[in-house]
């Protein structure tokens, strides 16, 4: 994949989306500049799950957005997804990638330097660096990263890379300057008033850097 696909990676929540509607939230975060979406269901069923997938296959498919499915491998390959995102307890790399084929992209949360240095050893598609500060969306990290860590890691990897973990409008720009690809957003996007503008907004940040 080309790392300029990174530049602003929105990961779902449907519960920080206050009450509206998941597609309409993506929608909006995609016209508003996103560049890659990844459907995170933590407690959809499978059928739901399935069905929600294929139709984002169908509407980011024509517009030129990666659909990146979060954890399931399954899935992804169900509703035809452009990959998936795994974690270091989810389905190992080399298992993910002979069950989707050369052409998937998968995507690998990195939560240690030694976890960057063996990703090295991968051909995952990008890493992502997780998390870069504790943030109240996801509460079972790993010790955040930091800038320092961040900078580290990111000179460390051979990989297209981006941040997550506390990334809004006030921490872009510092992460950004570390040399990361790009930044993966979960609240700043779907908890804002307008996902629209807040993606544009968070997009024209990360963009001063390229
Ligand atoms: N993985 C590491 S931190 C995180 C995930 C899914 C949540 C990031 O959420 P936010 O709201 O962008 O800080
Ligand atoms: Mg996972």
């Amino acid at each position: 994949m080309s790392p300029s696909q990174l530049r602003l990676y929105l990961v779902t929540d449907r519960g920080l989306s206050l009450g509206r509607d998941l597609l309409w939230v993506v929608r909006e975060a995609v016209a508003g500049g996103v560049t890659i979406v990844q459907l995170r269901e933590k407690d959809a069923g499978t059928r739901d799950f399935v069905a929600l997938g294929r139709h984002l296959v169908e509407e980011l498919r024509p517009l030129g957005v990666p659909l990146i499915i979060n954890d399931r491998v399954d899935v992804a390959l169900a509703v035809g997804a452009d990959g998936v995102h795994i974690g270091q307890s989810d389905m190992p790399y080399a298992d993910a990638r002979r069950l989707l084929g050369p052409d998937k992209i998968i995507g690998l949360s990195v939560e240690t330097m030694d976890e960057v240095k063996e990703a090295n050893s991968l051909d995952v598609d990008y890493i992502a660096m997780s998390p870069v500060y504790s943030t109240a969306t996801k509460t079972d990290t790993a010790p955040p990263f930091g800038l320092e860590g961040l900078r580290e890691a990111a000179a460390l990897t051979r990989h297209p890379s981006v941040a997550i973990g506390g990334m809004n409008r006030q921490t872009v720009a510092g992460a950004m300057a570390c040399g990361i690809d790009g930044v993966a957003v979960v609240s700043a996007i779907c908890s804002a008033p307008d996902p629209r503008a807040a993606s544009s907004d968070l997009l024209t940040d990360v963009l001063r850097f390229f």
